[in-house]
């Protein structure tokens, strides 16, 4: 491995020591070397606490060294005074003259002013290297400040013949019907409390009742997002039990309540892009859809989506809900599950 490729790489695994808890902020990682030996090392861990670049130069001892150091940066150090003041300045102040940087920031404060910053103080600057690592790290910070608007992931199961729910009538014949096991649940609760939004639409509300949260797993439950037209669902919905912070988009009006939040849109044209302004204009970077299939075929329609998760069962329902199937699929990522390591209980 080339040796910038090398250094990076260490940032990009230090960035991820910060995964959960720098929300807002992206996950980031920095390294300063000194003849070809680490001599700090650092991570964002937390909004609002020191940025990379700062625990790493904290951490070197021989502060004398840093003009004649290295100092490698998983994305560009920032220009601006936001909760912490920039580092691109610290950087210039440290003496150091080497800057390897993963990627540009894509915040409008920053983008690209803190390369600017170092350049202007004399300082050798490379950009771009493992770009592609670097961004994906960050993914929905990414998509949020590049296309603003959220990641957005769908999320099904489908019967080994296509089918994402199985007809009314067999349902009620049947009895619960699972598509996988249940392992399933505890891997789509992790998910769950990966992302800062969850949305379904009124039809899965109707028939499943889903809570949307994360029971079944240690971490926060993100924002609900409702589909709710006419504000038609039951407010015995557990949806509506007030626990966690729930937004409802809908046609109608209605009173804000504890937890409980409602945007209006229009739902007879381009609701999926709505849905999306709405998402980005409160904070949320990433969204993870659960159905059901009319709400997940509106995004797919609309090209709105970024990732796919799929879990094939064993189980054939011979009729049914058809799962949603996948147009203009690259250059997006799709991951199938398969056999019977993933369940979904579709409840009766
Ligand atoms: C860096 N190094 O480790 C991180 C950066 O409010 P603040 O002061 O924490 O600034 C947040 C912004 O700073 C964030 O949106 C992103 O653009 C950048 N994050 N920059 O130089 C870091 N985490
Ligand atoms: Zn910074």
């Amino acid at each position: 491995m080339k040796i910038h490729e090398k250094y990076m790489a260490r940032c990009l695994q230090l960035a991820k020591n910060g995964l959960g808890t720098t929300y807002p902020n992206p996950m980031v990682g920095a390294v300063i070397v000194h003849n070809e030996k680490i001599i700090g090392e650092g991570w964002h861990q937390k909004a609002g606490e020191p940025h990379a670049e700062v625990h790493a130069i904290n951490r070197v001892h021989a502060k004398e060294v840093l003009k004649e150091s290295t100092i490698y940066v998983s994305l560009e150090p920032c220009s601006h005074f936001g909760k912490t003041p920039p580092c691109s300045d610290l950087i210039i102040a440290s003496g150091i003259k080497k800057v390897i940087i993963g990627s540009v920031d894509p915040f409008a404060a920053v983008a690209g002013r803190g390369i600017k910053k170092l350049l202007d103080a004399g300082c050798e600057v490379v950009v771009g290297v493992l770009e592609e690592a670097c961004k994906i790290l960050n993914k929905r910070f990414f998509t949020f400040h590049n296309q603003k608007r959220p990641y957005v992931l769908l999320k099904w199961a489908e019967s080994n013949d296509g089918f994402i729910a199985p007809n009314p009538e067999d349902r009620k014949n049947r009895g619960p019907v699972w598509i996988t096991t249940p392992a399933s649940r505890q891997i789509v609760h992790k998910w769950r409390a990966e992302e800062m939004a969850i949305l379904t639409g009124t039809n899965t509300v109707k028939a499943d009742n889903p809570a949307l949260t994360t029971r079944d797993w240690a971490g926060p439950s993100p924002t609900r997002i409702i589909l709710d037209r006419k504000l038609r669902l039951a407010k015995s919905s557990a949806v509506f039990d007030g626990k966690r912070p729930t937004l409802v988009i809908t046609e109608s009006e209605a009173e804000d309540a504890h937890n409980l939040k409602y945007a209006k849109a229009d739902f007879k044209k381009d609701l999926p892009r709505q849905i999306l302004d709405i998402l980005y204009a409160e904070g949320l970077q990433s969204v993870i859809i659960e159905g059901g299939a009319k709400t997940l075929a509106s995004f797919i329609e609309a090209g709105l989506w970024d990732e796919a998760r799929i879990f094939k069962g064993n189980v054939n329902f011979i009729r049914g809900v058809a799962a949603p199937r996948l147009v203009n699929s690259t250059p997006r990522k799709v991951f199938s599950f398969t056999g019977d390591q993933l369940a979904i209980h579709y409840n009766v």
